[in-house]
């Protein structure tokens, strides 16, 4: 039996999103961040940095929510084509995609204006290091645009995790303010009228975060 624990962000969907695509059974935990349900023994118990989405599959717990796509299809999806057989160069370009995404997509820029503005009570306003972070968003997306100028999508010919991971920045984004060029936006909403993403969001942001 498969469970994902948590709901409500831009990291969480991206595991509902997968196990949707690959029309898993699961069960969806769905405890939501700043709540403090991360902080209960169960969950610590899980993941001692309190911190969602997990994946349970048995007796099988992983963490991060990069991992936990590409382990879905590599574990449920083989046939999907959703992520590229290991030892591939399709495979070396999904984990560079993936590396991109995680690290200047999401921590060096999102994730520094959620700590320093949403949740600036904890980590300090910083308006100088918001602003930085926002440049940073557009020039590091670049090299997204560029590739999905002459692209539909970001490895083959068809839509994968690699999509899936980039759109769920390029949301997040859009939920922030950030202008992105008309060829992401297209492609993000394209991506997110697929009705796996659909039922996926639907669930994911059934519940809030905590502030
Ligand atoms: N690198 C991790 C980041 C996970 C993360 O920071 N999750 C946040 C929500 S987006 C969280 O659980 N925070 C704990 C809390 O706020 O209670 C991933 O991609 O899964």
């Amino acid at each position: 039996m498969l469970t994902i624990w948590g709901g409500a962000t831009g990291r969480t969907i991206r595991a509902h999103w997968m196990a949707h695509e690959l029309a898993l059974d699961y069960e969806p935990k769905l405890i939501g961040s700043r709540t403090g349900a991360t902080q209960s023994e169960e969950f610590v118990a899980l993941n001692v940095k309190e911190k969602i989405p997990v994946l349970v599959d048995g007796d099988f717990v992983l963490t991060e929510s990069a991992a936990i796509v590409t382990y879905l299809g590599d574990t449920y999806g083989k046939d999907s084509g959703l992520v590229p057989e290991p030892n591939t160069h399709e495979r070396a370009r999904y984990n560079e995609w993936l590396s991109y995404i995680q690290m200047e997509l999401d921590a060096h820029t999102l994730y520094v204006m959620r700590k320093h503005r949403d949740l600036a009570t904890i980590y300090g306003e910083a308006p100088a290091a918001i602003d930085a972070a926002i440049e940073g968003f557009q020039k590091q997306v670049r090299f997204a645009e560029n590739h999905l100028k002459r692209n539909e999508f970001l490895i083959g010919e068809s839509f994968g995790a690699a999509d899936l991971m980039l759109t769920s920045v390029l949301t997040w984004a859009k939920a922030y303010g950030i202008e992105i060029s008309n060829r992401l936006a297209e492609y993000a909403e394209s991506n997110c009228n697929r009705s796996a993403y659909q039922t996926a969001a639907e669930l994911n942001f059934s519940i809030s975060a905590g502030a």
